[in-house]
């Protein structure tokens, strides 16, 4: 399982399996021989070069196991290393270096827990003219496993990954352009969100631009709100278990929650575009005493339902993270956390990275005492919930931030909390000066979703090649020539356009379309 499953659409081009070195179009022979050069020429510190490649396009490139393969699409010349960034951790590594290159760098995070290079990524990033570098993060396999007894491999996952990319991706542009890159982003969702976010604090001086979607901040108690999602579900015996909904049901619930709450915000068009605004009331669904024609909740799965839709508290009634939005209901990707199954992540961060056992079973008795545990270890730092950007916004650092407000998968108030968080610890009332959050109504996790959720931030949302509709050219323009990004228009698959507001700005309909507001 992935945060992000699927979502990435992958670019159209099928060109059958072409090898990943040559295939039968002319290529450029002076830019083949340099790249090619690069495989003796290149001396950095603990890394190696293992494979090097100038690729006509469409190029296939196959990925390994149960990671995406992409086709490139424009010529570049590819690099594969490894680089020990300890003793006990090695992190794989690709940087794609295309002929036309606009001088930027463009890092990239990682998705689910991270094992697969971004190949999507990588193919987008070099098709917008950035050399582009990704990683696995550290381990291969979308599982915690390799974490286990091996913290080093934990820090390449929480922190360090990432700036290997920066560090080695930097050296690599230099050598093969003969000079390094003017500027350097990072773009990111989910994890990569996350990723990103540690950056900013721990690396301040790697990147200039970092866009850090959909954020798995507050990592541990995401990792908490997960596995308290399926104990509320029945868990471990959800299927049984009478508070269990099944995945069919929200479909009915999804409907009740647009009945309730669509028209908040004055225009009834299956968008919550305030969630916070919602206090569904699941008790509408409850089965009445007699009547059992129409579709009907019993107690226990409203009383499912009534915790699902609350905040969770810890045990001194501190809030320990915000609750599931209300209208990502009809998303496919509900499947993520409301199975029934345990939350394989919760499960996974628990044994393997928490308790360092194999062999125990977290589903039984899961809970306070699991969020004491993953607040007392934080292995690696990973919590990555700490409002310091000082360092990054001193250097004129530009941050980035996005997410749907119907994410099934990470609650969107999380981002609202961070920006809390770092407005007061910086004492800054805004945060406009280098920190934008943008929040999406209607989008789910990272890319998809009934709203107008496609402004360019991943494969397969580019819609118009300008800073007002991509994020990623908005980025460049902020870092560039100052020019901050004030809303982002977002497009919707049926081509409807909305302008996306900056928080603590509110999206206000004015009888024909939503603009923003001042809070
Ligand atoms: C190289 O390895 C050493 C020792 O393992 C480590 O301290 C150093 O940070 C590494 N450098 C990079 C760029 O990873
Ligand atoms: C598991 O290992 C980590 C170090 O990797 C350590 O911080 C933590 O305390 C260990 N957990 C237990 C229960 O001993
Ligand atoms: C986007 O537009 C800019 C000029 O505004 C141009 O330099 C660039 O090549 C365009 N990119 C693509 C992918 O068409
Ligand atoms: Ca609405």
């Amino acid at each position: 399982m992935e945060f992000a499953v699927g979502l990435v659409a992958k670019l159209l081009l099928t060109f059958g399996s072409l090898n990943s070195t040559w295939n039968a179009q002319p290529t450029d022979d002076l830019a083949h021989a340099k790249c090619f050069s690069l495989k003796t020429s290149l001396n950095l510190e603990n890394t190696t070069i293992l494979d090097v490649s100038y690729l006509p396009f469409p190029s296939k490139i196959a990925a390994k196991e149960t990671c995406e393969s992409t086709t490139t699409s424009v010529p570049l010349c590819r690099v594969q290393f490894h680089t020990h960034s300890s003793d006990t951790s090695v992190i794989h590594g690709e940087v794609w270096l295309p002929d036309e290159w606009y001088g930027r760098l463009m890092a990239l995070g990682n998705r689910g827990l991270a094992g697969c290079i971004p190949y999507d990524e990588l193919s987008y990033g070099s098709s917008l003219h950035f050399a582009a570098v990704g990683s696995n993060g550290g381990h291969d396999g979308d599982t915690f496993l390799p974490l286990l007894h091996h913290p080093e491999v934990l820090n390449d996952f929480s922190y360090r990954s990432v700036h290997v990319e920066a560090v080695i991706g930097k050296e690599i542009v230099g050598a093969y352009y003969g000079r390094r890159p003017e500027k350097s982003y990072y773009v990111g969702c989910s994890q990569g969100g996350r990723q990103g976010t540690q950056a900013a604090l721990k690396f301040p001086e790697d990147f200039d631009g970092i866009i850090a979607g959909a954020p798995a901040t507050d990592f541990n108690h995401l990792m908490h709100w997960f596995g308290m999602l399926s104990r509320y579900l029945g868990a471990p015996n959800a299927a049984s278990s009478p508070s269990y909904i099944p995945l069919d049901s929200w479909k009915i619930i999804a409907k009740e929650v647009l009945n309730q709450c669509d028209g908040i915000d004055g225009v009834v068009d299956g968008i919550i575009t305030e969630p916070d605004a919602c206090n569904f009331r699941p008790e509408a669904l409850l089965c009445s005493a007699d009547a059992t024609e129409k579709p009907c909740f019993p107690p226990p799965q409203v009383e499912t339902l009534k915790k699902i839709y609350s905040p969770l508290y810890g045990l001194d009634g501190e809030l320990v993270y915000p609750r599931y939005d209300p209208g990502g209901e009809d998303s496919p990707l509900m499947s993520f956390g409301f199975s029934g199954e345990f939350s394989a992540y919760a499960e996974q961060m628990m044994k393997y990275v928490v308790l360092n056992v194999t062999d125990y079973d977290v589903s039984q008795d899961y809970g306070l005492k699991n969020l004491v545990l993953l607040d007392n270890v934080n292995g690696g730092g990973i919590s990555t919930f700490d409002g310091d950007f000082s360092a990054f916004r001193d250097r004129g650092g530009k941050f980035i931030t996005y997410h749907g407000r119907a994410d099934p998968v990470i609650p969107s108030g999380i981002s609202k909390r961070l920006y809390d968080l770092i407005s007061r610890t910086l004492g800054m009332p805004s945060l406009d000066l280098f920190y934008r959050l943008f929040l999406v109504p209607g989008m789910d996790h990272c890319t998809s979703g009934v709203g107008a959720a496609r402004f360019g931030q991943a494969p397969g949302t580019e819609t118009l090649n300008a800073s007002s509709h991509s994020i990623i050219l908005a980025l460049v323009d902020w870092v560039e020539q100052g020019i901050a990004p004030d809303a982002i228009t977002g497009t919707a698959s049926d081509g409807a356009m909305r302008l996306h507001c900056r928080y603590p700005e509110k999206s206000v309909w004015d009888g024909s379309s939503f603009n923003c507001k001042a809070a």
